[in-house]
């Protein structure tokens, strides 16, 4: 495989198996050399009852200057959850000052699920959002963020026309490729990749178990196997296959994530 080094912008939650804490030894273990930007430092994610919150927003301008200092460059980023809307300019500059040539840019716009927006977001951060994805070449919304980027109001029995359309005008404001994750349709789930005509649908087989981190983990494998050569299509069916297998990993009682590092393991 070509030698690549993607940095990965998103928080360190220091327990809840999200974020960094699966980006990092997911895209390792495939063989990239990761490199991370931690914009905050929590005690835990925020589906616990409470959490500490360190804003590293601070310390990064710092960062650039020694990374300047050292030429470092980066061939791919892959953005997760970021919490704060001054992140994103930060996300803007560090695209300039830090591409390599012909860079890629991966976007998860992390900020809700089942209708509803994670505690602490709210409509100003996704209309920053969706400036933001104007900026990359892949971005990853399940439907709740889909809906929040676009305007349009959250639909319990969605199908797949309504994703359809969410798709549309996401293309209006982005020339990225659309993949929207999770999409629950009939008794399946899957990715529904944006096309001129129809669109890609992937199904697969659905469990029915919302875990935690599942989104996040859907992006770090997505991310090495696109790295890898292979294509979107590839990609999200390994990365939901490996998101479907954690989920079978996983015991009821584990309430704050899914046991990827299993997954992981046997994947080597
Ligand atoms: O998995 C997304 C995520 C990442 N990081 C933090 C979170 C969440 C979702 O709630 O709280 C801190």
């Amino acid at each position: 495989m070509k030698e690549r080094r993607i940095l990965t912008m998103q928080d360190l939650s220091c327990v809840g198996q999200c974020s960094l804490t699966v980006a990092l030894p997911i895209l390792s273990a495939y063989g990239i050399e990761t490199s991370v930007l931690p914009t905050a430092v929590l005690s835990n994610h925020t589906m616990f009852k409470s959490w500490s919150y360190l804003d590293l927003t601070n310390e990064i301008p710092n960062i650039f200057k020694h990374w300047e200092n050292n030429n470092l460059k980066f061939d791919a980023f892959l953005l997760g959850y970021l919490g704060k809307k001054e992140l994103m300019e930060i996300a803007k500059e560090c695209f300039k000052r830090f591409s390599a040539e012909g860079a890629l840019v991966i976007i998860d716009p992390v900020m809700g699920d089942n209708g509803k927006l994670y505690p602490g977001f709210d409509e100003n951060y996704a209309a920053e959002m969706g400036k933001l994805i104007a900026y990359a070449d892949i971005i990853l919304p399940n439907v709740t963020e889909a809906c929040y980027l676009t305007g349009t109001p959250y639909e319990e029995n969605y199908d797949l026309a309504f994703v359809g359309k969410l798709e549309e005008k996401l293309a209006k404001m982005t020339k990225a490729k659309i993949i929207i994750t999770g999409c629950e349709l009939g008794k399946d789930i899957g990715e529904v990749i944006y096309g001129k005509k129809q669109g890609e649908v992937l199904l697969h087989e659905f469990l029915p178990m919302k875990m935690h981190g599942t989104g996040d983990i859907f992006a770090s494998v997505f991310t090495a196997n696109y790295l890898s050569g292979k294509g979107a299509h590839n990609s999200c069916n390994e990365a939901a296959k490996f998101v479907a297998d954690c989920l079978r990993a996983t015991p009821k009682e584990h309430f704050y994530g899914v046991l990827f590092e299993q997954v992981l393991n046997s994947r080597k």
